[in-house]
């Protein structure tokens, strides 16, 4: 593959924008080389600058569930914009997405629509710390929230690609009220629970992390976070940000059937428009300004276009709900067919997944927690990211990402990917 216009406009972006790139996980450190620059891109499929076509595993870190480009999502904020694009004045259309979000995801009453994914995880804790009275927050080695300063403690996505996971910037004041567990842990928590004896005000967890990969929670620890929460007057908030709307419709609190206090969105939930949500039972939602003594605000919060790319996305993703099942099966074949032509090649691996959420790990002990994430053999990774991006496959530029699968690819782009990943194995 050739990469000469993105090795152009890259050199371009570095003098006016930092490292290049807009978000530092973009910027290919956790690979080498550099980053390439879309064009344009359609269904399961990326066009750069340099005209290769990639098979995207990325699909914009989730949103994409339903493939890039797709109609109902364009039309829908195509029709929106030639009405105004913004207002700072409520409008019908979030009142559609919030009633239609409130019925697909449970123990959920109200939601509030922000423009990240940060955003709504760092406002759940603002409103936790507020409904409870409390400071402390308790997060877990490895999971990323976005980049809210209490969060920067150990997160994972970028913060661990970069190898600086306590970020400056972020003050001892702060660090010093996030506590960090270890992810499938319970003793872990309950340990931290009795140390700070009611100053926590709650718990964030990805259900399902992504930022370390992916690693599913092992059987029985959200069950069990859930009791110890319950028992110690802890909020337990669940970051959907990856998980909502993709695992199934009501996210991770309906595939594990676990009840969270607060539940944050994002990613899916704009159709690929900047849009972060949270939401809560009226009890919680209810301390949240105007109507209560939580303070959180946005001027393009619940912004038209962004609802109106979010409400096509969720009307059908709410009308089809056998594209779910659809995601699920197609990303377990591509897991039987990745293992196969691994263990073929010899390749020490371990694969990880829950729904449509799947990564690879080049180490052959289980995969449970960021340490684990950790001892994954990075150069072996860098090499099968190459390999991939040159064969016409894209996948996530860091070994700390899931890959993120969109009903748009075919089975005939996963045995493509087979193929390609039986041919890099060779080269290991
Ligand atoms: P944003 O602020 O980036 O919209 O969302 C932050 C966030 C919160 N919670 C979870 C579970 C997340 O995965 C994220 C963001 N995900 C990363 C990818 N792992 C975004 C990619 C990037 O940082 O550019």
């Amino acid at each position: 593959m050739i990469y000469k216009r993105s090795s152009a406009l890259f050199a371009e972006a570095e003098k006016v924008i930092p490292g290049g790139v807009n978000s530092p996980v973009r910027a290919f450190n956790g690979v080498g080389g550099t980053p390439i620059f879309v064009k344009e891109a359609k269904g399961a499929y990326l066009y750069d600058e340099d005209g290769n076509r990639l098979i995207d595993y990325i699909n914009s870190w989730g949103p994409m569930i339903l493939g890039h480009a797709h109609e109902p999502v364009v039309n829908a904020v195509i029709e929106k914009a030639k009405k105004g694009t913004s207002f700072g004045m409520p409008t019908e259309i979030e009142t559609q997405i919030a009633e239609l979000a409130v019925s697909m995801v449970p123990n959920i009453d109200k939601i509030r629509f922000v423009n990240s994914g940060t955003e709504a995880c760092m406002s759940a804790v603002r409103l936790a710390r507020g409904f409870t009275g409390k400071d402390k927050i308790i997060k877990f080695a490895g999971c990323y929230h976005g980049h809210s300063d209490s969060f920067l403690i150990q997160a994972g996505s970028g913060a661990s690609t970069f190898g600086t996971p306590n970020s400056p910037g972020v003050t001892k004041g702060t660090a010093k009220d996030t506590l960090l567990a270890t992810y499938n842990d319970i003793e872990n928590v309950k340990a931290l629970v009795e140390a700070n004896k009611n100053e926590i005000a709650c718990v964030i967890i990805e259900p399902v992390a992504g930022n370390m990969g992916c690693i599913p929670p092992t059987k029985g620890f959200l069950e069990a976070l859930r009791t110890v929460c319950t028992a110690n007057n802890i909020l337990l908030i669940f970051d959907e940000v990856m998980t909502g709307f993709r695992l199934a419709k009501g996210g991770a609190q309906e595939l594990y059937n676990i009840k969270a206090d607060i539940a944050c969105f994002g990613k899916v939930i704009g159709g690929g428009l900047p849009v972060g949500a949270f939401a809560a039972r009226n009890e919680i939602m209810n301390y949240l300004a105007p109507i209560g003594p939580v303070y959180q605000a946005g001027t393009l919060s619940g912004n038209p276009l962004a609802m109106a790319a979010g409400l096509a996305m969720l009307t059908e993703l709410n009308n089809k709900p056998e594209i779910f099942t659809s995601l699920a099966e197609k990303t377990a074949y591509l897991h039987t067919g990745i293992a196969k032509v691994l263990t073929e090649n010899n390749i020490t691996h371990t694969i990880n997944r829950v729904g449509s959420m799947i990564s690879i790990h080049f180490d052959d002990a289980e995969v449970v927690d960021f340490n684990s994430a950790a001892k994954g053999n990075n150069d072996i990774f860098k090499a099968f990211f190459h390999g991939l991006l040159n064969a016409g496959v894209y996948i996530a530029p860091s070994a700390f990402e899931t890959w993120f699968i969109t009903d748009a690819l075919s089975y005939e782009d996963l045995d493509f990917t087979i193929a390609a990943i039986n041919t890099v194995a060779k080269t290991l």
